[in-house]
């Protein structure tokens, strides 16, 4: 069994200033486990564990569907929590740009993995990058209010294919393995 997701990697660009906010964001030393800035991703779709023989599906539909769409530009947006500042669990930086593509690429997947047996999401997609996950309220209130005062400015950046991944868990983090680049067609 293949524990797998679907994700859009980030330049190493955006990657810098992710880390550059994770910096001042870290120094209110809250509880926090921080997603390492080489590992952050755009999840478009959690599949669980899944065997070869879906993972080939998947592979073939992601592939399919990708390349009936065109590549689009995003950039770093607004900074938030989720799912609220009362009991946040999870820190994150959302997207602007061409949003209503990704949202279109995301809709697919949904239905054609839908069509192959995976279920769709009951909550609505809300497209983010996790920077930290909450692990206990110290100091967190103050690392809230920097979180939402963020000013964050990135240039565009352009979105040419879907990565299928593997993630294995381990005590310390996940372990990230590409399994396939599903290129978007050209826009
Ligand atoms: O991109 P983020 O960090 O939001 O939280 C996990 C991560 O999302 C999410 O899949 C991404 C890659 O691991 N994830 C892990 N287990 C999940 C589950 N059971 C899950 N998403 C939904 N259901």
């Amino acid at each position: 069994m293949v524990r797998t997701f679907l994700a859009i990697d980030l330049p190493a660009e955006q990657k810098k200033i992710l880390e550059k906010i994770q910096n001042r964001w870290k120094s209110f030393r809250a509880g926090i486990r921080w997603v390492p800035p080489d590992r952050m991703h755009l999840t478009l779709k959690f599949l669980g564990d899944i065997n070869t023989f879906q993972l080939k599906q998947v592979i073939d539909t992601t592939r399919n569907i990708c390349s009936n769409h065109s590549s689009f530009n995003l950039s770093l947006g607004a900074a938030g929590v989720f799912p609220g500042t009362r009991r946040p669990r999870v820190l994150w930086i959302g997207l602007t740009g061409d949003t209503r593509d990704l949202i279109l690429l995301h809709d697919h997947i949904e239905e054609h993995l839908a069509a192959i047996g995976f279920p769709p999401e009951s909550r609505r997609y809300s497209p983010h990058l996790t920077m930290g996950r909450v692990r206990s309220s110290r100091q967190i209130s103050r690392l809230i209010d920097a979180v939402y005062d963020e000013q964050i400015r990135s240039a565009p950046f352009q979105v040419s294919e879907v990565t299928i991944y593997e993630s294995i868990l381990t005590p310390e983090s996940p372990v990230y393995t590409v399994l396939d680049r599903c290129p978007l067609a050209c826009s």
